[in-house]
């Protein structure tokens, strides 16, 4: 696989092709980051951009993790005695999901955002932004129905983050994308108080995955069913196999009309084939034995031909799944006591 196909497999967008593939001729030492509001155990949606954090780092990028203590507490997630104390079991954590230690740089946002030409320069993009443009930034980030002074000033310290970080590239899931449009449009019209250069960067968003149980709408943390760190070989069998799978990639709506996605696939594409070589998926001898995948095309091809049951792909995605948090579950023991 080339540098470009490496840095972008799996991403949903890329903005835009051109600026990547001008990083992706010499990654060599270039900086992209993922900022984290930090919360104390890590989550798959956490693991999925942790992945394609892995494929920079093979392709030869410094990574920079933000721990975005400071957008913790705009999005009013505790004081921020308790943020703090979140943040350091993440670090952990990432780094025993893979994350290479050597080249990871882990950066608490309240380090610079504190700083007054910080602090002066997210004045400057208040005054040029208008509430209705932070506030569409915000809509898929924001904790609770009702909208905050602090939610708006949210999407700006972030929009700048990527200037302070010095970072060539930003990659964030989907949900992200609003706030890195912002960045894209705002930051290079600003006088800016720093010596960093105030240019846009490009940027890659990962995909957001299903809700597990029903395949309709987003999996989310707060509500719904989601793997996490925290959950033992049992739950996560339990959970899996509570998932909904229908034997296709390309679901029939609800009875509602209600679009819906085969989770169970989504989790192999971008949270288990970026991770293994070959997944094998065990079955007794009497059913045909073993199988073995060394893409996700071909898995998903037998699921649709009915080559592989749903059952026994769960009963691989639950071991392959276990396999990956097991380091991370152990950390989260040990700090535990
Ligand atoms: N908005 C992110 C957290 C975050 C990300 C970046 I990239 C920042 O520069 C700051 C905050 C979230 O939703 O978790």
């Amino acid at each position: 696989m080339d540098a470009y196909d490496r840095i972008t497999r799996n991403a949903t967008e890329v903005v835009t092709e051109e600026e990547v593939r001008t990083l992706a001729e010499d990654p060599e030492g270039k900086r992209v980051y993922v900022g984290y509001e930090p919360s104390g155990v890590l989550h798959i949606g956490h693991m999925l951009t942790a992945n394609k954090l892995i494929d920079l780092q093979e392709a030869g990028f410094e990574v920079v993790v933000l721990l975005a203590d400071v957008h913790a507490y705009l999005n009013d997630k505790g004081t921020f005695a308790e943020i703090r104390e979140t943040a350091e079991r993440m670090r952990d954590q990432f780094l025993a999901y893979g994350l290479d230690a050597e080249s990871t740089e882990f950066v608490y946002g309240s380090e610079f955002q504190l700083d007054e030409e910080y602090v002066l320069d997210t004045h400057e993009l208040e005054v040029s932004t208008t509430l209705n443009r932070a506030q569409r930034a915000m809509a898929e980030i924001q904790g609770g129905d009702t909208a905050k002074v602090s939610h708006l000033v949210y999407p700006l310290m972030q929009a700048l983050d990527i200037v302070y970080l010095d970072l060539d590239l930003a990659v964030g899931g989907l949900d992200q994308r609003k706030v890195h449009m912002l960045h894209r449009e705002q930051v290079p019209g600003m006088d800016g108080e720093s010596d960093h250069t105030y240019e846009a960067r490009p940027c890659i968003h990962t995909p957001i995955l299903a809700d597990l149980d029903t395949g309709v709408g987003k999996m989310s943390s707060s509500s719904g069913t989601t793997i996490s760190m925290e959950d033992s070989a049992e739950d996560i069998e339990e959970k899996i196999n509570g998932a909904f799978c229908p034997p296709t990639r390309d679901p029939e709506p609800d009875d509602e009309g209600n679009e819906r996605e085969n989770p169970v696939l989504e989790i192999f594409e971008y949270s288990v084939f970026p991770r293994f070589e070959t997944v094998v998926v065990e079955r007794p001898d009497e059913y045909g034995g073993d199988l073995e995948y060394d893409d996700y095309e071909s898995l998903a091809a037998d699921l649709e031909s009915g080559e592989l049951h749903p059952a026994d792909a769960k009963g691989a995605l639950a071991s392959h799944l276990n396999e990956l948090i097991a380091p991370g579950r152990e950390v989260l023991r040990e700090l535990d006591g």
